[in-house]
């Protein structure tokens, strides 16, 4: 059934559905499926995701069709094969305040958004590519309680602008038992800043969390005492319940707490996996953690790959409104992981009181930033380069390849990523900073084949003849 006379209003002004605050603006690629008009299909989204079905119901009266979401442009031709853009405002009284304070909740605000639309059967493809959050909600979201400017400080930097922070994840990815585990964290805390646990590990059997967590535990306090700096830890609390990972976040504080160290640990959450009860439960029962919000199977929602799900950006929008202290950006191209330089835009939403996407302006009004951050393939050697495409080096780092695949040691690896932010930061030539720096100069070495692809005849001007 066509409902665009109801579900789309072509003559509104986006300028003064903005200026009027009252709605929530999302744009969308969408592609109808054979059969189906784009404005037909662009009205049952709005339908489906605001007041409506495939059919007029009874029951509707007038004030249902005033909080109608309403289709307000249409480009059909916007992406050739791929589909057209459409874009919908929402009115904010669709949206679902907590019971408890009245702040905003995320993931009915998802659903609503990017929910039963997805599983339609009219469309091909719908991809949500950005999204505007008016004033009154962005004011009643949590937002981060906790940023980077705290982790600087334990570090004993400057509050603002305090750099880079050079980390890794602990690998291999499973299968350390708890004193190789605590051995490798002591091996890259010589050298480096911030370790986090690998997402997949938890507390498994060969490696119980009551066992590895005090020993890491001692192990920072060594590494501090040893290096005369402060370390941090990332720690998996990631569950499927909530009492589970406050039974673990209480329990990991505890044991740091033991040697004064209970503000060196950051808690990681799989917030992909969690889904967005998972980040709240971490941000509002450990305000004072920095909540480290990593996005394994973000692949299936966020892919350039597909047709579905929701541009990075969006999936970066919503974890800042979540309130997570740092999420993962992706490298931008530099490293692994699909991406691509462009998206420095994701970090620059995420750090910014105010940002343009790609289809919107946002304004965050005073929300604390979320960190982005960088890892994925990434080792001293690309680093130089994506400092340069950012435009700035105030981020967390994690290089797991990067700092075990060192070939002298976990500890040279993280200085070498330290003295690869040295080099950009100072405007220094790699090649000829390598010559006066043995951890960078060995990476080198130890990655050859990015050492070919970024610096080519380094052997030469390095005397590197192996
Ligand atoms: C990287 C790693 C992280 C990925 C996740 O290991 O374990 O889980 O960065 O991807 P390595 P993303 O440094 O050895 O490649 O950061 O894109 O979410
Ligand atoms: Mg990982």
């Amino acid at each position: 059934m066509d409902q665009s006379n109801r579900y789309a209003d072509l003559t509104l002004s986006e300028e003064k559905l903005i200026a009027d605050g009252n709605h929530l603006l999302v744009a969308y690629r969408l592609k109808p499926a054979a059969g189906y008009g784009f404005l037909e299909v662009a009205a049952h989204v709005a339908a489906e995701s605001s007041t409506g079905t495939n059919v007029e119901v009874s029951t509707t009266d007038d004030f249902t069709r005033g909080v109608d979401a309403l289709v307000y442009e249409v480009d059909e031709a916007a992406f050739g094969d791929k589909g057209g853009l459409m874009k919908i405002a929402y009115p904010v009284d669709l949206f679902d305040p907590n019971l408890i304070d009245g702040h905003y909740n995320v993931s009915h605000m998802w659903s609503l958004i990017l929910g039963n639309n997805q599983g339609m059967g009219d469309h091909e493809g719908l991809r949500m590519l950005d999204f505007l959050v008016p004033e009154q909600m962005v004011k009643k979201f949590d937002g981060p309680a906790t940023d980077i400017s705290d982790l600087w400080k334990v570090l004993g930097r400057p509050e603002v602008d305090g750099g880079y922070i050079a980390g890794t994840i602990i690998k291999p990815k499973l299968g350390l038992r708890p004193e190789p585990f605590a051995k490798a964290c002591y091996d890259f805390w010589l050298g480096g800043d911030f370790i986090k646990n690998d997402e997949p590990q938890a507390n498994q059997p060969f490696c119980p969390m009551e066992t590895v967590i005090p020993m890491v535990a001692e192990t920072m306090d060594r590494a501090q005492q040893e290096t005369g700096e402060a370390k941090l830890f990332s720690a998996n609390v990631t569950a499927d319940f909530h009492e589970e990972m406050i039974k673990r976040g209480e329990y990991i504080l505890g044991e740091f707490a033991k040697y004064g160290n209970e503000k060196h640990v950051a808690f990681l959450v799989d917030g992909f996996v969690t889904g967005p009860a998972g980040v709240t439960t971490a941000r509002r029962n450990f305000p004072d953690t920095y909540l480290h919000f990593h996005r394994a199977g973000h692949g299936a929602l966020t892919s350039y790959k597909s047709p579905m799900g929701m541009d990075p950006l969006c999936y970066m929008k919503l974890a800042r409104l979540m309130g997570a202290s740092g999420i993962h950006t992706g490298t931008m191209g530099y490293g692994k992981m699909e991406g691509h330089g462009d998206e420095r835009v994701l970090a620059y939403m995420l750090e910014r009181d105010e940002c343009q996407g790609h289809y919107f302006y946002q304004k965050w009004y005073g929300m604390k930033p979320t960190t982005p951050i960088i890892s994925g393939g990434m080792n001293a050697l690309r680093l130089p380069g994506f400092f340069e495409n950012l435009g700035h080096g105030n981020v967390i780092n994690t290089c797991g390849g990067g700092s075990f695949g060192h070939i002298d040691s976990p500890a040279a690896g993280g200085t070498s990523l330290g003295q690869a932010y040295e080099c950009w930061k100072t405007g220094a030539d790699p090649i000829e900073y390598a010559k006066e720096h043995p951890e960078f100069a060995r990476a080198f070495e130890s990655f050859p084949s990015d050492a070919d692809k970024i610096f080519p005849g380094w052997r030469e001007k390095l005397g590197v003849h192996k």
